[in-house]
């Protein structure tokens, strides 16, 4: 999907060490080390959290790729380095001789990769599904998506983002008293928040084939992310009960220059940038681990019975925003990257 900016992921939840590799980078990109680690921090961040980030303090090792602190057009190498794997060496241990059941578990978490991944992999331990499908990938995700808001920044390219909803909470104060409501019952909860691009120049994407657009690729990027069930450019989550004459963003001249007073299009027109702010929505349904179980299958005996439960986060929707920014930054440095070749800025 991503043609110029690419890279490719490894790493286990409860494994040594998160890999990426990223390639397509021009040489001479200062690679600022404390920016990628401030964004894995905010990642670690938010308000219901579970216990894995009182574990962890994600920090980037560079092993490839940079020379003096700028890029030299070889494969860039990220490496975050599991503190919990200390605690699971033995069960996470690639030698056969270590083979053990501690820690294995047969019970389905509804909601999660854990059925699905177990009919396609073949797999009797559930673990061996779990530990790939946890989001706890993201952690390296966030490091590669830093390395793309970098090369961004180089084009005056910035984003941030919202939360809009958490649980039935519209506001901060509303978003920690849902959460404490949420972790006292033993359950979770997802939300709604939106990314935004500022500064974005007209005409990245096309139109001219449903693989070019780049709505299509941001959202392919966002939906993937662990957990996110929903996402929209602009105002068309509710683009059906608005007519076109309110839908659609007026054009205007303002000292010689178009202006647009509105943005429901969310910065994209016919798959393309339109040099309005890029406003992406999405909805992260609630995390699947609950501490109070849901009904499932033992697929070790296929009885009824309650699903696995090892530890969880309450919400994580703070955190999904920051590597959702990352995604898209992925995106967008690709498609920079078609329009503007070069081996060295
Ligand atoms: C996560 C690490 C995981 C979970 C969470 C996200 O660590 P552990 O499984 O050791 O607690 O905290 O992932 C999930 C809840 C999930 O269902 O995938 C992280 O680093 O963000």
């Amino acid at each position: 999907m991503l043609e110029k900016f690419r890279f490719l992921t490894a790493g286990e939840s409860h494994g040594k060490c998160l890999t990426a590799i990223i390639e397509g980078l021009p040489s001479g990109l200062e690679i600022d080390v404390d920016f990628i680690n401030s964004e894995l921090k905010r990642r670690q961040q938010g308000y219901g959290r579970g216990g894995r980030m009182q574990i962890e303090t994600d920090t980037v090792e560079i092993t490839s790729g940079v020379r003096f602190g700028k890029t030299i057009g070889s494969p860039l190498t990220l490496v975050i380095y599991n503190k919990d794997y200390e605690n699971w060496q033995k069960i996470m241990s690639v030698n056969p001789e270590d083979e053990t059941d501690e820690k294995s578990f047969t019970k389905y978490r509804p909601g999660h990769a854990d059925y699905a991944g177990s009919v396609k992999y073949n797999h009797k331990d559930l673990r061996n599904i779990l530990e790939r499908s946890s989001a706890r990938k993201t952690a390296i995700e966030t490091a590669v998506g830093a390395v793309a808001k970098l090369f961004l920044k180089h084009y005056g390219i910035s984003c941030r983002s919202n939360i809009l909803q958490i649980g039935a909470g519209l506001s901060e104060e509303d978003f920690h008293s849902e959460i404490d409501k949420a972790k006292e019952a033993g359950d979770t909860l997802g939300g709604k928040f939106e990314v935004i691009f500022e500064n974005l120049p007209v005409g990245l994407g096309s139109y001219v084939h449903w693989d070019r657009a780049i709505d299509g690729k941001i959202a392919q990027a966002v939906m993937s992310i662990p957990a996110v069930k929903s996402v929209s450019f602009g105002n068309g989550q509710h683009g059906y009960k608005i007519p076109g004459s309110k839908f659609h963003d007026e054009m205007f001249l303002e000292n010689g220059k178009i202006i647009r007073k509105t943005n429901n299009a969310g910065g994209v027109e016919g798959g393309m940038t339109n040099g309005e702010d890029l406003v992406v929505k999405a909805v992260m349904k609630p995390i699947p681990t609950l501490r109070t179980p849901l009904n499932t299958v033992d697929s070790s005996n296929m009885t009824e019975t309650t699903a696995h439960f090892e530890r969880s986060d309450t919400c994580a929707v703070e955190a999904c925003a920051v590597v959702a920014e990352a995604r898209i930054a992925c995106v967008i440095a690709n498609e920079i990257m078609l329009v503007n070749p070069g081996d060295y800025i």
